[in-house]
């Protein structure tokens, strides 16, 4: 049985398997979540990025937590919008399903995403929102995972994740 969530919170604060951080190619930090998630794990997390290569838009790496209450932190890359004619929706879906693939693949039951590409990449959070939602119904068919909670950031997106969630019959 996989639950749906939606809290409205900063992500950092969630004692959960993994946070996901909507990250830039380099992994090397940024602003928005990125920013937060480094600053609140402590610079030992940047120096395990270093270590990973980067990452393609639409993949996913995991590091360990550090000082977040979090045990991992999966990195993943959404698309920048550029109005959507330019693969943003196949690139945003596959940011999720990754995100997914990694977590079953380490054995995580609970997992918390921001709204991957929806702050400084432009997507809008309707559009983003309906995306992720729509994978996370799929994926909590296939058992596993006992969580999974989306984690928009003011009251405003928290009523866009509420009202697509309804569109999609889910009740988080
Ligand atoms: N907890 C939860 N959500 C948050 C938090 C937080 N602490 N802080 C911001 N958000 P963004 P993107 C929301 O811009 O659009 C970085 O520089 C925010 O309100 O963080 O994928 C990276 O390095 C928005 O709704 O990510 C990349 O260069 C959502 O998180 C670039 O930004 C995503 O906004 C990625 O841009």
């Amino acid at each position: 049985m996989t639950t749906i969530e939606i809290i409205q919170t900063d992500i950092t604060t969630l004692a959960v398997d993994a946070i996901v951080n909507a990250a830039n190619s380099t992994l090397l930090g940024g602003g928005g979540v990125d920013g937060a998630i480094h600053r609140a794990a402590g610079p030992d997390l940047v120096q395990e990025c270093a270590t990973l290569g980067g990452c393609p838009t639409g993949e996913a790496k995991i590091t360990k937590g550090y000082l977040l209450p979090a045990r991992h932190v999966i990195h993943t890359v959404g698309p920048v919008w550029h109005g959507g004619g330019k693969g943003e929706p196949k690139l945003l879906e596959s940011a999720y399903r990754t995100c997914f693939r990694v977590a079953r693949q380490h054995n995580l039951a609970s997992i918390a995403f921001p709204a991957i590409s929806a702050g400084i990449y432009g997507y809008p959070m309707a559009d983003a929102a309906m995306i992720a939602l729509t994978v996370a119904r799929e994926e909590a068919e296939k058992g596993g995972l006992q969580r999974i909670i989306f984690v928009p950031f003011s009251s405003q997106a928290e009523k866009v994740y509420r009202d697509v969630a309804a569109s999609l019959g889910i009740q988080p």
